[in-house]
């Protein structure tokens, strides 16, 4: 009987290994990876009042952009190569730049237009235009809605939500801001964001949904930009909830080895001090090496870059900031032109067999490298005369999932071997060192979860400044 049940736990748990999911993204997040960089743009009453946080109690009027043009922001957003635009159409002060029915604190009570004007309307429209995605911001907090504290308000955010869906899709990515602070009643609201998932999956199955925990997207636990050097996809939410209740912002920044839901990060951080317009910070907009830094510590640690412009009072984006993101632009176009692994042999050797070769530098992130046994087989990327190189780009299969857990880059040069350890990899890991010169780089995997998809090995020679370090604003 005892070895009946020993057997049969045994059969069980054999089942469960074979059962086990592999986490892996949903269509529409390996779309979002595949997007890196986009923009976010916080305009509403704080751009006029110089706040940051709004009190909600401003009067409409404030809102009153000179020359806005919605169209100047998607050109700037394209020069600069970003996907797409988020914005924030309702920060917590309650203003909606949409004339939403379910409040009285909107475009429509201002005098821009003659309340006839419709911000969502212009960028919707504008994006649709220029090619790129549009995003949607909106804060659950409330400083101005009378009902907010009450259970009513869960009915507007949903009402309000439907607005947008309705009229200004299709929106990519929807991002529920966490904070919980109190409203013009001066009680906090227990969100119902269980409900509010099921509105956005019934109205617009195919958004993506950040939140501090997702549910497709989750905060990267900075507002600097920066993602965790270990990186994973994956996140255990069961008992955590958005805002207070999230898991540590370390957590948050590494996600969870053993993760079960795909919720990858997302890298948020403005390009000036503040979120919205100061006209005091003009001289304060990172510079293109800044950015191009943040891009590394983000985009280059298999996270995406979210990064605010903030439109000025005109309702245009700044100069000044117009003229660093296209640098930035130049930078990421000059330094990633040529890459060398492709004039190169790249193959998965073990020992001085050839298992696979060309599938890593043929510029096709839809094929892979399969490593099956980690002592024995690496990849090889011989090039036909020495090369100098500083960087090494790196692309995992995360269709399949995310497997590498510890790897290194080793740079060998005339018999010479020299390491760079890393740990994940994901989406993109973008490793920079010392410029030296390489007869091959080979990649050794030390521990992974199951055997290795590689999608992509790039290699260049970027500019040496660029793998520095860069002090922040
Ligand atoms: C935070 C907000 O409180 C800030 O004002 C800003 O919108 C930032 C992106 O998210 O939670």
């Amino acid at each position: 009987m005892k070895k009946i049940f020993a057997t049969t736990c045994y059969l069980i748990f054999c089942l469960q290994l074979v059962t086990a999911q592999v986490p892996k993204p949903t269509p529409q997040q390996l779309q979002w990876h595949n997007m890196e960089f986009y923009l976010f743009t916080h305009f509403g009453p704080n751009t006029f009042t110089d706040l940051e946080w709004g009190k909600g109690t401003e009067k409409e009027e404030v809102f009153n952009p000179t020359s806005l043009d919605c169209r100047q922001w998607c050109r700037v957003a394209k020069a600069a190569g970003a996907k797409g635009i988020i914005i924030t159409a309702k920060h917590h002060d309650g203003f909606c730049l949409w004339p939403s029915k379910y409040s009285s604190h909107t475009v429509r009570e201002s005098k821009w237009k003659n309340g006839k004007g419709d911000v969502l309307k212009e960028l919707s429209a504008a994006c649709k235009e220029y090619g790129l995605k549009f995003g949607v911001y909106i804060s659950p907090w409330d400083r101005n809605h009378p009902d907010y504290g009450t259970a009513k308000y869960n009915d507007v955010f949903v009402h309000m939500m439907t607005e947008l869906f309705t009229n200004y899709g299709p929106i990519w990515e929807l991002w529920w801001d966490g904070a919980n602070g109190e409203g013009p009643n001066g009680k906090k609201q227990v969100y119902d964001w269980d409900r509010f998932k099921k509105t956005v999956k019934k109205l617009s199955p195919s958004t993506v949904i950040f939140s501090d925990i997702g549910p497709h997207i989750r905060w990267a636990g900075n507002e600097n930009g920066i993602a965790g050097e270990t990186n994973w996809n994956t996140l255990d939410t069961i008992g955590f909830s958005a805002g207070e209740g999230a898991p540590k912002t370390d957590t948050l920044n590494m996600g969870n080895f053993n993760g079960k839901t795909w919720i990858p990060a997302e890298c948020d951080v403005s390009i000036r001090p503040g979120w919205f317009y100061h006209k005091e910070e003009d001289a304060k907009v990172k510079t293109p090496e800044q950015l191009f830094n943040l891009y590394l510590k983000s985009v280059g640690r298999g996270a995406t870059l979210l990064l605010n412009v903030p439109p000025d009072r005109r309702g245009l984006i700044h100069e000044n900031d117009s003229v660093a993101l296209v640098n930035f632009k130049n930078l990421r176009t000059k330094n990633f032109k040529t890459n060398l692994s492709l004039n190169a042999v790249a193959t998965v050797v073990s020992g001085s067999a050839i298992k696979s070769k060309g599938l890593v530098n043929d510029n096709n992130p839809n094929t892979f490298a399969e490593i099956k046994s980690l002592d024995k087989e690496r990849i090889q990327v011989h090039f036909k005369k020495p090369r100098m190189i500083n960087c090494v780009v790196l692309k995992e299969f995360i269709k399949d999932g995310q497997s590498v857990q510890k790897f290194s880059v080793e740079v060998s040069s005339k018999g010479k071997q020299e390491s760079f350890l890393q740990n994940t990899i994901g989406h993109k890991r973008i490793i920079t060192f010392p410029a030296r010169e390489a007869d091959d780089i080979f990649i050794n995997f030390a521990e992974s979860k199951r055997n290795i998809k590689i999608a992509e090995v790039e290699t260049y020679l970027i500019d040496e400044a660029l793998t520095e370090p860069q002090k922040n604003n």
